[in-house]
């Protein structure tokens, strides 16, 4: 430290080498980034890691500083310890705060390994706290009740910044719904707090001056939560002729405002990241997701007419899955021509009511929180084994994601390729073909590597079967 000011570095470590989507679309939370401008804004000096981008993991030796500010998810929680620990051992007078949704709702794993942990958002202490006016080794943060004094982000402050493909924008916090498998309402609250249309429009200005890319993702859980705001968004974009390429996070309900699709359509968003979750009624009516098969089947239709792409988040184990019904969402996502799928585990994460019924029904197999990401089978689900869950998914993935498909993909291209040359204008294939064809290449790519490197976790999941039938009075 010189003239005062702090070195700070703030370090966002990588979850398990399975998170194939998260390689795939190396994306930073944007927590740091707030705190990281906020900090800079402050006049202290500040450089931000995220572990997906860097070309080789975070090496504390090379990088000195006053401050060390660690996020965490649940996957990357023992990451983080480790880089704590590893901070404190090199640079015994460096402080270490560790905060992020893991830290938020599990902090006594943290409290021996840095000097602070804070819990929940950190907007409204972090000058304090760097600059050693908390005290307190637990702190709790406070929501930011207007969302519009956030800082603009400062990207330059992520370090490889400019080679990232997407960039990161997030225009709002808090969900409004209950779904007892997500850590997002213990985190952020369910009140529902938005940036206006003005300010987003700003937001997305501002991120543009940082790259050269033009395609945005509004992390946003829910970017459609209130419609209108949505609606003037996407009327400011036109008319200000802002001229991007985007992806956002929507709810099925989004079908009952076929006109908002349409219009967002225009505006430039491309795909819906959208958590399906399951196409059981029984399993979304236990999740509280507040959505039917039906509605499902309904957004497709509506969302495809418009010609925007689907991610679709479909998870695997609640108590109402069968073999069978897991068997079908493949098929389902096959025949309703979702364009890309992640067919997760689900995963009791700490501090959710799912974790709470799990552990209280004695099902949680282990808290080797790396294998907390949903590709891993965690707990005993009802209606098969561990082992099959696990099998499953890997098999809904395969079979998504096949060869065949792939293949299909390639000859559609070859089509639309020959139609668009005769009319000389290769706006669909460039908007669809290319699109759809690379994407299932990168997932039948990731899907096959993640398949095979899953061996020492299934015989881990074999062996606690197989104990857990032998201490099993014989009938
Ligand atoms: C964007 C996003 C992604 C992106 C990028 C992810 C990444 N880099 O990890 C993509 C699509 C790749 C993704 C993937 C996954 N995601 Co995700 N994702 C999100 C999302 C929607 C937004 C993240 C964000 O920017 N939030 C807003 C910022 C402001 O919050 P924040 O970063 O937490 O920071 C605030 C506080 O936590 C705190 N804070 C944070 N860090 C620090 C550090 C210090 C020192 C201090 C003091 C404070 C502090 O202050 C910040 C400002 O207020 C969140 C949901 C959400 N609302 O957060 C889910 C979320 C983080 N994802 C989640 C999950 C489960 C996953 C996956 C496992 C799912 C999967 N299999 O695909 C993977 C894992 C990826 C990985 N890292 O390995 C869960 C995490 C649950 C948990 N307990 O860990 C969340 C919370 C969603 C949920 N429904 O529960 N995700
Ligand atoms: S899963 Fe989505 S809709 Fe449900 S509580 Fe979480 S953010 Fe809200």
């Amino acid at each position: 430290m010189i003239d005062g000011k702090k070195d700070i570095v703030f370090i966002e470590p990588a979850g398990n080498d399975a998170s194939v989507f998260e390689k795939f679309l190396r994306l930073p939370l944007t927590g740091c980034l707030y705190l990281g401008t906020i900090l800079h804004n402050a006049g202290h000096r500040v450089r931000i890691y995220h572990e997906g981008i860097m070309p080789r993991p975070f090496d504390p030796f090379t990088e000195r500083a006053d401050v060390y500010c660690i996020t965490s998810l649940t996957v990357s929680a023992n990451r983080a310890r480790l880089l704590a620990s590893q901070i404190r051992h090199i640079y015994a007078d460096a402080k270490i705060i560790i905060g992020g949704i893991h830290a938020s709702l599990a902090p006594e794993d943290f409290l021996d390994a840095a000097d602070h942990v804070v819990r929940g958002e950190a907007e409204g202490l972090i000058v304090d706290l760097v600059e050693g006016r908390i005290k307190e080794k637990l702190v709790q943060g406070s929501p930011v009740e207007d969302v519009n004094t956030l800082p603009l982000i400062n990207y330059s402050l992520l370090q490889g910044h400019d080679t990232m493909r997407i960039i990161p924008v997030m225009t709002s916090r808090g969900c409004p719904f209950d779904c007892n498998f997500c850590t997002v309402t213990g985190v952020f609250g369910r009140q529902f707090r938005m940036q206006s249309p003005e300010r987003v429009v700003a937001e997305v200005r501002n991120a543009l001056t940082y790259f050269s890319i033009r395609s945005i993702f509004f992390y946003d859980d829910n970017f459609t939560a209130n419609k209108e705001r949505a609606h003037t968004i996407c009327d400011m974009l036109m008319s200000e002729k802002i001229d991007i390429i985007w992806t956002s996070q929507v709810r099925a309900d989004i079908a009952r405002d076929p006109q908002l699709v349409e219009k967002m359509s225009r505006a430039g968003c491309r795909w819906y990241f959208i958590g399906f979750e399951s196409i059981t009624d029984a399993a979304l009516a236990a999740y509280h997701k507040s959505q039917t098969r039906a509605d499902i089947e309904k957004s497709i239709r509506v969302i495809h007419n418009y010609g925007i792409n689907i991610h679709g988040m479909f998870m695997f184990g609640e108590d109402n899955d069968t073999l069978e019904s897991l068997r079908e969402t493949a098929r389902f996502a096959i025949q309703h021509d979702i364009d890309t799928v992640q067919f997760m585990i689900l995963t009791p994460f700490p501090g959710t009511r799912l974790f709470d019924k799990i552990v209280g029904e004695n099902r949680l197999y282990h808290k080797r929180w790396d294998y907390f990401d949903g590709m891993y089978a965690v707990f005993r689900p009802k209606n098969m084994s561990a082992l099959t869950l696990q099998n499953e998914s890997i098999a809904a993935y395969r079979k998504f994601y096949s060869l065949r498909r792939l293949t299909l993909r390639a000859l559609e291209l070859v089509i639309l390729v020959t139609i668009d040359a005769l009319t000389w204008n290769f706006k669909r294939v460039f908007r669809y073909g290319f699109n759809s064809m690379y994407i299932t290449a990168a997932g039948r790519f990731m899907v096959s590597r993640f398949g095979g490197s899953q061996d020492t976790y299934r015989q881990f999941l074999n062996d606690i079967e197989r104990q857990m039938q032998h201490k099993q009075p014989a009938s």
